[in-house]
């Protein structure tokens, strides 16, 4: 009898018995969230670039308290559990019949052995894991790695420190997008790197937009008070007047944060800016040439997107803020100049720019569509929308946001436009005009995929809070580079313009 009650208080110190009946490895507390940290590089078990796609592979990295970097540890039987990403929802996998050198990913539940392992203590708070398909393999950093985005593998099952993981318990994180989320992106962005200190015009102009939808979202006097210094600032690169620039396009960003400026905050000195330069700008680039529509650059041919997209959206504002009619007018011309050269009403593509063909003489349009133009003529159609109440330009709208969404991006996370100085600054406009559309006209067709792209961008940042325009990437640790602050500034847009947006 003794012996009997020895043994089982033995058993008993050793096996915690659950409610469903199974032994729990001792430390492990199924259902609970956890890190799990190599004992051989120091860095967590983690999906890479925060895919939320079946067959993304599993790596290790730095941790950057990232959702992909956390695991839901659930028993399933003796011993034998399943870990579903915080991130992705899906569960780690064995991407082949366990040997040497097997793939580990991620997978949907497929409720076989693939997605359970057996997790075996390893002696300092450590543990193995084995696919439940044959525990002689296990759970292996690849080639003890030490570079962020080391792979994990499975390998014949060993001592060895590649193989052990410490499970360290974490709280369950906040989801983004969220205020908090949004508010917090934005800190890091904006003080990792010093966004009043940069003296550009054109990428300077769209981040002061950025800190305005920061105020129009959350109405957080700390964004207008950074505005009123922002635009001090610029005003002093830049002077009172802008004519010296020769980008009409440049004149017509900086009067969108005027006038925005003074819609949200009632500074008159915006409005009077805004008024100013545009009407300047409108003067020297409108021309006859393919029969309307403002020139780029001056003493160029080509008329761009980007300038008839944005002055489009700018005069809609000017009509908003000063009851002037004829505002309205410009933008409708400048729309309907646009259907003809630039924008297919059709599909909802813009093209980049028309210019004249050297050899024959006749206008010739550029294929390539930007997220910058999409958006700004999302913009358009919205604000025209709501000026005309015209069916077209609602149709016109949802052409535009699910080209975007579904021709440009198949669904899935924006994760280009990164070269050049001008093309990484790009998305975050569109996310601009995807929530003024979404607000606007009440249509929810973008919500889904903005939360996505705003979930896997959230999870692709590094621990100094930065998010690199690649937003299905996850960002480098390399320390901010000061001057770069305009790529980094479209996952700001993104939380931000996103997290008010229902269904
Ligand atoms: O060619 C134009 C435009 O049509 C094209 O989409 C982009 C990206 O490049 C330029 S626009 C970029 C300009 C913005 N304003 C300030 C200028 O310094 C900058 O070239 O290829």
């Amino acid at each position: 009898m003794k012996l009997l009650y020895l043994r089982s208080a033995v058993v008993m110190a050793f096996l915690t018995i659950t409610a469903t009946g199974f032994a729990q490895t001792g430390g492990i507390t199924s259902g609970a969230v956890y890190s799990l940290r190599s004992k051989s590089n120091g860095k967590l078990l983690d999906v890479s670039n925060a895919s939320v796609d079946n067959g993304a592979m599993v790596d290790t990295w730095t941790d950057t308290r990232s959702d992909a970097e956390r695991w839901i540890v659930k028993l399933i039987s003796k011993n034998t559990y399943t870990l579903t990403n915080a991130g992705s929802g899906k569960l780690l996998h064995a991407a082949a019949v366990p040997a040497d050198s097997v793939k580990v990913d991620q997978s949907d539940d497929t409720n076989s052995d693939d997605v359970k392992w057996v997790i075996k203590k390893a002696g300092s708070g450590a543990y193995f894991l084995q696919p439940a398909a044959n525990p002689a393999f296990a759970l292996n950093l690849n080639a003890a790695g030490t570079a962020d985005g080391t792979k994990v593998n499975l390998a014949a099952s060993s001592n060895a420190a590649v193989q052990k993981w410490v499970f360290q318990k974490e709280t369950a994180q906040e989801a983004a997008p969220t205020l908090a989320t949004a508010k917090k992106v934005f800190e890091d962005w904006y003080n990792g790197y010093k966004i009043e200190e940069h003296k550009g015009f054109w990428d300077q102009a769209e981040m002061m937009e950025t800190v305005l939808d920061a105020y129009e979202v959350t109405r957080d006097p700390i964004y207008k008070a950074r505005f009123d210094v922002l635009y001090k600032n610029f005003i002093s690169n830049h002077k009172e007047d802008w004519m010296y620039n020769k980008y009409n396009d440049d004149i017509t960003w900086a009067v969108l944060f005027c006038v925005r400026g003074y819609l949200l905050t009632g500074n008159k000195t915006y409005l009077d800016k805004a008024k100013d330069q545009y009407d300047k700008m409108y003067k020297r680039a409108f021309t006859n040439s393919y029969g309307g529509g403002l020139i780029w650059f001056e003493t160029k041919t080509s008329k761009n997107a980007c300038i008839e997209g944005p002055a489009a959206v700018a005069a809609c504002y000017l009509a908003e803020a000063t009851g002037d009619n004829t505002y309205y007018d410009k933008a409708i011309a400048l729309y309907s100049w646009s259907k003809i050269y630039l924008f297919n009403p059709a599909t909802g593509k813009v093209k980049d720019n028309v210019d004249l063909n050297k050899r024959t003489g006749l206008p010739r349009t550029s294929n390539i569509s930007f997220t910058y133009n999409q958006g700004t003529f999302l913009g358009a159609a919205t604000m025209l929308y709501n000026y005309t109440r015209e069916a077209t330009y609602l149709a016109e709208a949802e052409k535009l946001a699910t080209f975007t969404r579904d021709t440009i991006y198949r669904g899935r996370v924006m994760n280009n436009e990164d070269s050049g100085g001008d093309l990484p600054g790009f998305k975050g406009i569109f996310a601009r005009y995807a929530r003024k559309y979404t607000a606007g006209t009440g249509k929810t067709d973008l919500v889904d995929w903005l939360y996505l792209n705003a979930r896997v961008a959230y999870n692709n940042r590094n621990t100094y809070g930065i998010i690199q325009t690649k937003w299905a990437t996850r960002t480098s640790e390399d320390k901010p580079v000061l001057k770069k602050g305009f790529g980094p500034s479209t996952a700001v847009s993104l939380l931000m313009n996103t997290y008010p947006l229902k269904k």
